[in-house]
């Protein structure tokens, strides 16, 4: 068959599925792309003659930042538990080296997202093309080499026969659990464009099975061993629970067991915030239920986790004499985390296993009671921090409280980075395993509206509310623009407190006293302390086509949320929250290094506590 390297990619995708448990899916529901001379003769004109000769095989959208359409690619492939997800085309340059953030992003949440930024010509006739980067040194470097270390495939199809192998590599790599994150081929403009004749077999409708990897039923042992003389044990519940779907067979083992459950930011929804046995967020943005049990911990079980430092409050949650692990994970690099008896193996085959292989065992009851009344005591902390009554501006754990209020069972909210993504993690009480989607592997600014987008894409029976702080909204609010023009309804909830309220506290913390993180004007000293700046975010966000309205109190928030809910189209819902207001503590702490000299007392105190902090953590050898 006769086609070009960019048609052939857009036709070889669209006969791509994916399997798990008897349920097929596209791999690749659709494209994204920013066009310019590295592509648009190449995927461009393939999408286009896709769209005309066969509608819905490759449905494209536009998107106003190569960054945004990466994040929304990653925000739709975690909606759909890794069995889908998006493809994302750019020019050369700067539309390339714009994805790479995105890229990290889904590699280090090893969520799939496959990305084809445009490459400088194979030919090199005409070197140097605009944006190219030229190299003294070497002639075949060009900016997409930044792609490899964030991606978790590279390949530069330099010539249209090395195509067929970086294709089958892709979708390998997509479709394992273990692997998966972002897939990166570099298209050279001239070869995009080039004609080849290629085998009929090559678009031949695919099936990549995902797998479901059962445990070595020796490592199961080890870990019944481990297990059944536990006391304390406590489970801390990761994404690897929600993307394995496994979250009713760790509500069966929990039940089974006895054994409370506390979640990382990923694996928040696991279980039910209500269900008897959830203890809620564990770490350094936890309950101090769940840290209190992690303190007293005999052994953790953690399931599909990488124990990130907010996780172990940088190894430092769980502090018992003789700590031990039972790590249960589709990748032997986490299951061998902390010394753990490492369980390779699918959350949901082997906890089904394990349940079976525990059948005698049972916390005892003044444990469970115990965990219990901790979470009890948790969640009157956190109704009084939905309704603090706080003056003149509220609190934002009366934003998030009026939010949570508003939001059905199986709405979902959205999050990346500032001071809610922690606040959001203790606070917002999930009830469906896909309710809350706080992206907290590499917590990156910009990713809120994006990856709502990307979320709502996925998901379009269920309402989404993206929380975002007016420092990440500044930061990339752009896609508000692509959701308006495809009709895609969001529900944005921008939280303006002028500046980054998260890193002023932890400004403070360190002794630094919020050096430059809020937004001021200079003052007579010529310091960043002025007034604050003249900028009205509903207005930018109204300039965007979004529909706007500004809340100027907790009633009118919840108002504002009742209106959006009947809305149609992105409704921004703005609204003032006091930045100096904090949530209620975890009774943890993270690492986070102090100047170990300084002139600044702030700062020598700062460092007096830190030391003291340092003293708790462990090596978990
Ligand atoms: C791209 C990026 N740059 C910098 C940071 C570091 N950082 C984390 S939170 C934050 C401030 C966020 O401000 P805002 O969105 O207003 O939220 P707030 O802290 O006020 O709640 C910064 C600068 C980051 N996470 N991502
Ligand atoms: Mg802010």
């Amino acid at each position: 068959m006769r086609l070009t390297v960019g048609q052939a990619v857009v036709r070889f995708l669209a006969a791509q599925r994916t399997e798990r448990d008897g349920v097929e899916h596209r791999l690749i529901d659709g494209w994204f792309g920013i066009f310019g001379h590295g592509n648009v003769a190449g995927l461009g004109q393939a999408l286009l003659e896709a769209e005309l000769t066969d509608p819905g095989a490759a449905p494209y959208r536009q998107a106003r930042n190569e960054q945004g359409m990466v994040h929304a690619a990653a925000g739709f492939a975690r909606m759909r538990n890794r069995m889908s997800t998006l493809a994302c085309t750019s020019s050369i340059g700067p539309g390339a080296t714009n994805m790479v953030t995105g890229a990290a992003l889904a590699t280090v949440n090893r969520l799939p997202v496959l990305l084809f930024p445009g490459d400088v010509f194979a030919t090199r006739v005409a070197d140097p093309v605009l944006q190219q980067l030229e190299d003294p040194r070497t002639g075949d470097i060009s900016v997409n080499d930044t792609f490899r270390p964030v991606s978790r495939y590279f390949d530069r199809v330099w010539r249209p026969e090395q195509l067929p192998s970086a294709l089958l590599n892709a979708a390998r790599v997509l479709t394992d659990p273990v692997e998966t994150g972002a897939v990166t081929i570099a298209l050279p403009q001239d070869v995009q464009a080039e004609a080849w004749d290629w085998p009929d077999e090559l678009f031949a409708h695919r099936v990549w099975h995902v797998a479901r990897q059962v445990p070595e039923p020796a490592a199961l042992a080890r870990a019944v061993e481990v297990l059944k003389n536990a006391i304390k044990p406590l489970i801390v519940a990761g994404g690897g629970v929600i993307y394995s779907e496994a979250t009713e067979a760790l509500r069966l083992f929990a039940e089974a067991t006895g054994i409370p459950v506390a979640e990382t930011q990923a694996g928040k929804g696991a279980l039910a915030y209500d269900h008897p046995l959830s203890v809620g967020a564990v770490g350094a943005t936890g309950t101090p239920a769940a840290n209190e049990l992690a303190r007293e911990a005999d052994v953790v079980i953690g399931i599909g986790t990488r124990y990130s430092d907010f996780t172990t409050a940088s190894r430092t949650a769980f502090a018992a004499e003789g700590v031990r692990f039972v790590n249960i994970n589709v990748a032997a690099f986490d299951a061998a985390k902390h010394s753990g008896a490492s369980v390779v193996g699918d959350a949901r085959e082997t906890l089904i296993q394990l349940t079976e292989a525990l059948a005698d065992y049972r916390t005892e009851d003044a444990y469970r009671e115990r965990a219990g009344r901790l979470a009890a005591e948790w969640d009157a902390t956190v109704e009084r921090a939905y309704h603090l009554g706080h003056t003149p501006l509220p609190a934002q754990t009366e934003v998030i409280g009026a939010v949570n209020d508003a939001a059905e069972p199986r709405d979902v909210v959205v999050c990346a980075a500032g001071s809610m993504p922690g606040d959001l993690h203790k606070l917002w009480r999930t009830r469906d395993p896909k309710g809350y989607h706080v992206e907290y592997g590499f917590s990156c600014m910009g990713y809120e509206i994006a990856g709502g987008l990307g979320v709502k894409l996925a998901a379009p029976d269920r309402e989404v509310f993206v929380l975002v702080g007016d420092g990440s909204y500044l930061m990339m609010a752009q896609e508000l623009v692509t959701a308006v023009q495809e009709r895609v309804k969001l529900i944005v909830v921008l939280v303006q407190n002028h500046g980054y309220a998260s890193i002023g506290r932890l400004s403070e913390s360190v002794g630094a006293q919020r050096f430059g993180t809020a937004y001021r004007f200079r003052d007579g000293d010529g310091r960043l302390a002025g007034n604050t700046l003249p900028v009205d975010l509903a207005a930018n966000a109204r300039s965007l086509g979004c529909e706007v309205i500004r809340a100027t109190s907790i009633d009118e928030l919840t108002g504002a949320l009742a209106e959006a809910r009947k809305a149609e189209g992105v409704i921004v819902v703005h609204v003032d929250a006091d930045p100096y207001q904090d949530s209620p503590g975890s009774g943890s702490w993270w690492d986070v290094p102090v100047a170990a000299s300084s002139t600044l007392n702030t700062v020598r105190d700062a460092h007096a506590r830190y030391r003291e902090g340092k003293r708790a953590q462990r090596h978990y050898m």
